[in-house]
């Protein structure tokens, strides 16, 4: 942690070392901007040194913020869905995570050549390059201080930075919660990619537009609302996959009321349960609040996990999802995620049992 004496450097040595295959740079998860914003920074260093690099996504794009950053800066991805997509890439590259996504088998001739990240990792990778930094609040932020000192400067050589500037500009601004949660590091590194930055688009993409079917799901979350002391839990009923975000935008905005600190929204995602805890207070861990409630699958992996102020879960329906009225199933998982979530909010099932409450 702190400042590597010259890891710019070093990450240029690996490049160099690595020119005789292309590479490809995959994004795990739904991408987000800071996600993006690095892969481009990275894509934009492979061919500074005259090496191919594409950068591709397994999973779609989910929020209509990001398939509005990447259709106004034109971002070149592509998206994978098996391992023959990846065979013709010699290298892989790693941003904004230090694991691949588990969702897709890699070739064994892929080579991990460089893991460039800011979460903590269950595992130090094995790669040529690894730079991990835990005091930033962004992995746009570690690229751009590369730039800043000395690895292609941003400007020089007349090309046209705008769109990678852009994308690294929203992707700090996203992962640190507009600038709330930015470290030193990280408005330095902004304060570096701004001039270089369209203006008119970072404004359109920070707008944050909602597609209908995310407010909609959103609505129906705060008509479901239950609160009991400072606790409160709601559902969106069901959101398409490319809406799921719905579920955590929801629980980002009731957790904006202020007699509560901590909330749980879930919904129905194609065939599974998901949900989105999120806390204000100390004293609950996201975690282990979904352990408590959730437990594990019958593989001994937890339905769900979390960090200090949010988590999630995930529980396929499995014989559920035979119910073929839609108003049954949602009936049905509201009662089991409500008595699971009693298991560390009591207070819940009381309610239920009081007179006078009858479910819909
Ligand atoms: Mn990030």
């Amino acid at each position: 942690m702190g400042h590597q004496p010259d890891k710019g450097g070093e990450l240029e040595r690996v490049l160099a070392s690595a020119t005789d295959k292309p590479h490809v740079i995959l994004l795990g998860g739904h991408p987000d901007p800071d996600g993006i914003g690095s892969a481009l920074a990275h894509k934009r260093l492979c061919e500074r040194m005259g090496v191919s690099a594409t950068i591709a996504h397994v999973l779609p794009l989910s929020r209509s913020e990001n398939r509005a950053l990447v259709k106004l800066l034109n971002v070149p991805m592509v998206r994978v869905s098996d391992m023959a997509d990846l065979e013709q890439y010699g290298y892989l590259a790693l941003v904004d995570a230090s694991a691949s996504e588990t969702s897709i088998k890699l070739p064994e001739s892929l080579k991990l050549l460089t893991v460039v990240d800011h979460h903590r990792p269950p595992s130090v990778p094995k790669a040529g390059f690894v730079d991990i930094r835990h005091d930033v609040g962004a992995t746009c932020t570690i690229y751009a201080e590369y730039a800043e000192r000395g690895l292609s400067p941003f400007g020089a050589e007349g090309n046209d930075d705008g769109p990678v500037a852009t994308a690294m500009f929203f992707g700090i601004q996203t992962d640190t919660d507009d600038f709330a949660f930015g470290t030193p590091a990280d408005f330095r590194a902004a304060a570096y990619l701004k001039p270089f930055c369209d203006a008119e688009t970072l404004s359109r993409v920070g707008r944050r537009t909602l597609t209908a079917e995310s407010m909609e799901a959103v609505g129906r979350s705060l008509l479901d609302l239950e609160v009991v002391r400072d606790f409160a839990i709601a559902t969106v009923g069901r959101v398409s996959a490319n809406n799921r975000d719905a579920i955590p935008m929801a629980a980002d905005f009731i957790l904006r009321r202020e007699d509560i600190d901590t909330v749980l929204v879930f919904g129905v995602v194609e065939d599974r349960i998901d949900g989105s805890l999120r806390t204000s207070r100390a004293s609950v861990d996201p975690a282990l609040f979904m352990q408590n409630a959730f437990g594990d699958d019958n593989q001994g992996r937890p339905y769900g996990g979390g960090r200090a102020d949010m988590g999630g879960f995930r529980i396929p329906l499995g014989l559920l999802s035979e119910t073929t009225n839609e108003t049954d199933l949602l009936r049905m998982v509201k009662e089991v995620v409500q008595k699971r979530v009693a298991r560390v909010v009591p207070e819940l099932e009381k309610k239920k049992r009081e007179p006078g409450k009858s479910s819909d």
